[in-house]
């Protein structure tokens, strides 16, 4: 049955130096109120990466549980933090994630080059973060940059259980250079493989960079909920820099409604993840 659309801002990300997009909430009042104008358009998830007094991209845990308290305070959204940080961090640092205690955390499902780069996700390290949350009763979202990274889910439930919630949540990243790519056709062989996983598993998209608005569509057209934001997307239009977070989800909530599946709320998208079934 279609629902409703989840709408995630992922507002920051750790790629972009505000130098270049000066646009890009950095600092914790910027993020709080992306995070109040996004939520008051339609996001429910915010999917967040923090930066340092420098606007280099931080997993400073004071700093975390701060971020997270702060979102709290401020909104209804759904806090996810990313676990994935920077491709420069470590493993331990990601894991101290965990910490701050938010409701959701990204979990990336394996490997991937990231440009020039490599995103390092070993198995352990996965089997640590999934098991981890699972103890502390955060709810994952399974990013998913590649094909295989859904077959990589579909063992780690085999062999360690559910997530904390009982539901599973995945989010197809696309168009990263290096990962699978933001296509309408490799959205709807992921969907696909879909199947192999636990019946009422539900997927996200989001499409880095020029492969935005494909996926967006593909997406609502198979059942799919959106990511959007300037952690994927600085560019709006053809030599038109993104302005805000805001103008991103005002036109994924756009598309939603053409799609005549509008913006799930906060407390929709609470029982659809699985958080409200968390005890904490
Ligand atoms: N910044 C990327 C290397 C996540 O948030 O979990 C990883 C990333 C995924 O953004
Ligand atoms: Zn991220």
């Amino acid at each position: 049955m279609t629902t409703g659309t989840l709408i995630t801002v992922a507002p920051t990300g750790a790629e972009s130096a505000k130098a270049e997009v000066p646009a890009l909430p950095v600092t914790l009042d910027e993020l709080l109120l992306t995070a109040k104008e996004c939520e008051a358009l339609g996001a429910a998830v915010i999917h967040v990466h923090i930066r340092d007094d420098e606007a280099r991209p931080s997993l400073d845990p004071g700093r975390l549980r701060a971020t997270v308290a702060a979102l709290r305070e401020s909104t209804d959204l759904i806090v996810q933090l990313s676990s994935g940080g920077a491709v420069t961090d470590p493993e331990g640092a990601r894991l101290a994630v965990l910490d701050a205690a938010p409701d959701m955390a990204s979990c990336t499902m394996g490997t991937v080059n990231f440009g020039d780069d490599v995103f390092l996700n070993r198995w352990e390290f996965i089997v640590d973060l999934h098991t981890r949350m699972q103890e502390r009763g955060i709810v994952p979202e399974y990013e998913i940059f590649d094909l295989g990274h859904l077959a990589a889910l579909q063992r780690l439930l085999g062999k360690y259980g559910l997530p904390a919630g009982g539901h599973v949540h995945v989010d197809f990243v696309m168009g990263v250079p290096g990962g699978m790519p933001g296509t309408a056709a490799t959205l709807v062989a992921a969907h696909q493989m879909l199947r192999d996983l636990p019946a009422g598993t539900t997927f996200s998209a989001t499409g880095v960079g020029r492969s935005t608005i494909p996926v967006l569509l593909a997406s609502l057209a198979t059942g799919g909920h959106l990511r959007v934001g300037m952690e994927d997307t600085v560019t709006y239009a053809k030599g038109r820099p993104v302005e805000s977070n805001m103008q991103l989800v005002a036109r994924a909530v756009g598309f939603a409604q053409l799609a005549q599946r509008p913006p799930l709320t906060t407390a929709e998208a609470r029982d659809l993840l699985g958080v409200s079934a968390v005890r904490r």
